[in-house]
């Protein structure tokens, strides 16, 4: 690769992509750390989209018409970060790129969503951008066939590197989409051919062009530092209906000593090296300094937008009140007026008819009052739709041809799903929700990690949430999952324990805007427990007295979900023996933690012993079992200490030990 010749076929383009260039190793060295290679590598792809394609308005950097771009590279985030800062978003200033990786700053070492404007998501756990385009491509097809393109009209463009096309959940995307036929994703793969370890052929040998064609992409090639090339390849992508990908044959750390190595792909902050590197470049400048012919090519892509966007401004205010009245609210994430008092009848017609169900099928029949008036649901399921309840009447299925759908098959891919429901959620005006069997969110995992990160109000309806489910056995049955789970920061885990606990536990989790929520639902039938109608919404305090003590009340049992009604049997067997129980419904040990502290102690006074009843393991439960600053209660745990197995639910929750025998068993001995 000559740089010279570089330079001289393309002078202005060179010195814009140089800035990007510089500006990351500028900051890279002062944080001493982080990724130099990447941005060297894929800036002139970068100087070209930008340049030339994507439509952004860098002063309404929330813009719903805008583009949006994914950097699933996001190592290489002092691209983003550069380009955000030439174009001329206010929060990147030169003093933040100063600040890069810094406590406080909005640079961190990868892109993080809501530290700045600019970043559409997080990324930094490889293959999480691409699998979360998916999403974003979803919600704009979504949201213009139901509002048209005149308001609804944007693209998805992803940066990849090797390390993205090599995690398993990219297949799950990239299979995915070509399937929807999502045409408006283009991804830019940064074929290098380098990672941490060196060379890509250490450990792959996959023909990516065939790959992605394999799923339905179109694909292209080109050489990576060739503006012309990548500018005709977008066009080419643009002109498809089919996603695209483009392989960019691409050099990391172009122009530096460490070119084309995995050296390359770290911090280059050797002085002499980045000043040679730059002396290449033909890049005559101080650390930071961008020189303002440079600048002002940089400031007027960013102002090409501001035309677009007043375009489109008085296209939205032509709109009938009705439609725009509908994006402001949905774009606002309000829940529409109508939902609360549907939910309310809904619980009253619940408690009134005391029907034994379990609380998936709950879910569906909450669903059912739902989808009809929040139009903005889209709802799935990794291939469980009969299992999960997650499919109601109305919502038709989204597809390449039916983009009205609102209810996505998205295959047996958990991974992809929950990375999607991300896209869908980041991208503002849908409320998605998802299904599989609780047992699996551990292959949905790290998307719902960065759901909880990103504070994305994803809804994941997790069924089958326990030995409940019987014959499947310990490969389906959740034991840690419910612990796991709960020691997510920002994610909230509730667990009915009928309809009516399960309707509230919709309604929060619709009403939430900066969390995302587990719904762990039974598979089994599981009786009315609440049986007296409150309008007011018992489960969002986490925790509250369900049925009170008959006489001195001597002991506290509390559940979640399924065991509710083993506490409320053990109960029936003790106060026969006068021994005072009173029982705690804990659909959510989170919300429950969050209730002022006079409020945790009427619901746990100290005094009575306690036992919590739960069918997975103990350790979220001795929170609540320990009692306020840690002062010893007489306390004990019914629950799971192994895996489970195959056999009839009853025979399991018997043998198991998960009984009202048992557990008022526990309960004499505590008293002693
Ligand atoms: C899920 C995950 N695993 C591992 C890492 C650590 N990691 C960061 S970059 C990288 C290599 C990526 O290679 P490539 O995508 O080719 O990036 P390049 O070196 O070309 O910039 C690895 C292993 C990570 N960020 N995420
Ligand atoms: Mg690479």
């Amino acid at each position: 690769m000559d740089i010279a010749d570089l330079r001289a076929a393309h002078p202005d383009h060179w010195m814009n992509a140089a800035a990007i260039r510089t500006l990351a190793l500028d900051a890279v060295a002062a944080a001493n750390s982080g990724h130099s290679g990447m941005p060297m590598g894929m800036a002139d792809i970068a100087t070209v989209l930008w340049g030339k394609h994507l439509k952004f308005d860098p002063k309404s950097p929330t813009w719903p018409d805008r583009d949006r771009f994914l950097l699933s590279n996001g190592h290489g985030s002092m691209l983003l970060y550069a380009v955000l800062h030439l174009t001329g978003y206010e929060q990147a200033t030169l003093q933040q790129l100063k600040d890069f990786r810094q406590w406080g700053s909005r640079t961190p070492g990868h892109p993080e969503y809501g530290h700045i404007d600019g970043v559409d998501t997080t990324t930094g756990p490889l293959g999480q951008g691409i699998a979360t385009s998916v999403g974003f491509a979803i919600a704009e097809e979504s949201l213009r066939a139901r509002f048209g393109d005149k308001v609804v009209d944007h693209r998805t463009w992803v940066f990849a590197g090797d390390g993205c096309l090599m995690e398993g959940v990219s297949q799950e995307a990239i299979a995915l989409a070509g399937h929807l036929k999502l045409g408006k994703l283009t991804v830019f793969f940064d074929d290098n051919k380098i990672t941490i370890d060196g060379k890509t052929d250490l450990a792959d040998s996959t023909d990516q062009q065939a790959r992605f064609a394999a799923s339905g992409w179109h694909v292209q090639e080109v050489d990576g530092h060739d503006p012309e090339a990548i500018d005709a390849a977008i066009e080419a992508a643009k002109a498809d209906p089919r996603p695209s990908m483009i392989d960019c044959h691409t050099h990391i750390a172009l122009g530096h000593k460490a070119q084309d190595t995995a050296k390359g792909h770290g911090a280059l902050t050797d002085a002499e090296q980045l000043q040679a590197a730059k002396e290449a470049y033909g890049w005559n400048y101080g650390p930071f300094e961008i020189p303002d012919e440079v600048k002002q090519r940089w400031e007027g892509f960013g102002a090409r937008g501001a035309e677009a966007h007043k375009a489109w401004q008085s296209r939205f205010e032509a709109l009938s009140d009705r439609q725009r009245g509908e994006l402001e609210r949905i774009y606002a994430s309000e829940p529409p007026k109508a939902l609360s008092g549907r939910i309310k009848a809904l619980k009253k017609q619940a408690a009134d008819e005391g029907k034994t169900v379990a609380t998936r099928k709950s879910s569906e029949m909450v669903l059912e009052v739902i989808n009809p008036v929040m139009k903005e649901t889209i709802g799935g399921s990794a291939d469980l739709t009969g299992s999960n309840n997650t499919l109601t009447s109305d919502l038709g299925v989204f597809s390449a041809e039916n983009r009205s759908g609102r209810y996505i098959h998205y295959g047996i891919r958990e991974h992809g799903m929950a990375a999607a429901m991300n896209g869908i959620a980041l991208h503002g005006g849908l409320r998605p929700y998802g299904g599989t069997f609780m047992c699996f969110t551990d292959y949905a995992r790290p998307a719902m990690r960065l759901s909880a990160l990103m504070k994305a109000p994803v809804i994941y309806v997790m069924t089958h949430d326990s030995i409940g489910l019987g014959e499947d056995g310990p490969t389906h049955q959740p034991v840690e999952h419910l612990a796991a789970l709960r020691a997510m920061p920002n994610l909230t885990v509730l667990r009915p324990a009928d309809t009516v606990e399960t309707a509230e536990a919709w309604e929060l989790a619709l009403a939430e805007v900066t969390r995302p929520t587990v719904l762990a639902l039974s598979r089994q039938n599981l009786p009315a427990v609440r049986r007296k109608h409150t309008g007011k919404n018992l489960t969002a305090q986490g925790a509250y007295v369900l049925a009170e003590a008959e006489g001195k009340r001597r002991a506290i049992l509390m559940a979640s979900g399924s065991e509710v009604q083993v506490a409320l049997a053990a109960k029936a067997l003790l106060e026969a023996e006068e021994i005072g129980v009173r029982v705690v419904s804990v659909p959510s040990i989170e919300l429950f933690m969050e209730q002022d502290e006079a409020y945790r102690k009427r619901v746990l006074p100290a005094g009575p012993v306690r036992v919590a009843i739960e069918a997975g393991v103990r350790a979220p439960w001795d929170r609540l079992l320990l009692g306020e600053r840690g002062r010893e209660q007489k306390a004990d745990f019914v629950g799971m200490t192994d895996f489970g197995a195959s056999a009839p639910a009853e025979v399991l929750f018997e043998e198991f030990g998960i009984t009202a025998e048992a557990t008022a068993e526990k309960v004499r001995a505590l008293l002693g």
